[in-house]
């Protein structure tokens, strides 16, 4: 993969296509179209709260939640700026109950595309970092057009996932399964440079993150992890910070730039969580293929993330993501290998 610091998202993509000559070009211009769509929602979402649209929309979205006029924003415009490329059969969006159909007016393409366009939004009113998470399949079924079959594929059929981060500054992260590449929005000159090449996840970290104000509610084997995450009372200080931005884009940044873990499991506060509050299609799916190509990993607590078999759209997951090593320590507690106690 071309790897110079500062080469234009647009440049990388069309190099990335030239090494494959069997390529058509779909995927690269639709990459770019993508791109598009992340810097006007970069500029609206950085001017938020310079013009009337923070704050709700007055709506309540298919997961129950109070929609932000942003959110709706970020919807549309990745809804418009992809729709009619030709590229796509289907869209699924976590703001819109059911898959989004391209246009019988618009040519139909070979690829699907799933997407939470603005991940963290209940946040937006205090200027916290949110971020947008896409994800791409290839169509499997016949026809042109897109069915519930062709969104509704495991993770591990990704031929392309990422997310754009809106904080001090944006930046768009992606992989096609070749590696995971980071670009930074030069708002100077509107284009997305190559930052962050074959960005590499620490095998372990001395960070976790997750929601501690919900441990009560959490299985005895995910809390005896917590446990052993914050260290013995008696020891010396614990190896491991926590840090929660509670936007999940953000906290999974941070993870994978500096390792350790994030999770959201299951718990029995709210009989929605019951099943973890993530969603697999277009939340945990795209970063767990992020986090693996990044050397990481990625869990429901049972299996990888990626072989989970997706079943509703709207489906939740338990999430624990980040360093191989941290992961696996997790998993040894949650299969009741481990214990706080056995520290070793
Ligand atoms: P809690 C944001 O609403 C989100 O979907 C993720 O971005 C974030 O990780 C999580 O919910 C935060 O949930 O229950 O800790 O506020």
């Amino acid at each position: 993969m071309p790897r110079l610091h500062g080469m234009t998202l647009s440049r990388f993509i069309v190099e990335c296509q030239q090494r494959y000559p069997n390529a058509t070009g779909e995927f690269t211009s639709l990459l770019i179209e993508l791109t598009i769509a992340a810097k006007i929602i970069s500029r609206e979402v950085n001017k938020a709260g310079l013009v009337n649209i923070l704050g709700q929309a007055g709506t309540v979205n298919v997961q129950g939640e109070q929609v932000t006029k942003l959110d709706v924003f970020a919807n549309d415009t990745i809804v418009k700026a992809l729709d009619h490329t030709g590229h796509l059969c289907v869209m699924a969006s976590e703001e819109m109950a059911d898959p989004i159909p391209i246009p019988q007016s618009f040519k139909k393409g070979p690829y699907v595309f799933v997407f939470d366009p603005l991940d963290g939004s209940s946040n937006i009113d205090a200027n916290v970092n949110i971020g947008t998470i896409f994800g791409i399949f290839r169509k499997t079924t016949p026809g042109e057009d897109g069915t519930l079959t062709d969104l509704l594929q495991k993770g591990r059929a990704l031929v392309c996932a990422g997310y754009i981060v809106y904080g001090p500054s944006t930046m768009l992260v992606y992989t096609t399964g070749q590696g995971v590449y980071g670009f930074t929005l030069d708002p100077s000159v509107g284009e997305f440079l190559l930052s962050h090449p074959a960005i590499q996840m620490p095998k372990r970290g001395k960070i976790y993150s997750a929601n501690e104000g919900n441990a009560k509610y959490w299985a005895p084997e995910v809390q005896a992890y917590l446990d052993y995450l914050k260290g013995d009372r008696e020891a010396a200080r614990s190896a491991y910070s926590a840090r929660y931005i509670g936007s999940m884009v953000a906290d999974f940044h941070r993870t994978l730039v500096y390792g350790g873990i994030f999770m959201y499991p299951a718990d029995t506060k709210e009989a929605k969580a019951s099943t973890g509050k993530l969603r697999l299609l277009y939340e945990a799916n795209p970063l767990a293929f992020v986090a693996e190509q990044a050397g990481g990993a990625a869990t429901d607590g049972v299996q990888p993330i990626l072989d989970v078999e997706p079943e509703r759209m709207h489906q939740r997951t338990p999430l624990f993501i980040g360093s191989t090593d941290d992961v696996e320590t997790c998993m040894k507690f949650l299969r009741g290998e481990r214990s706080a106690a056995a520290l070793g």
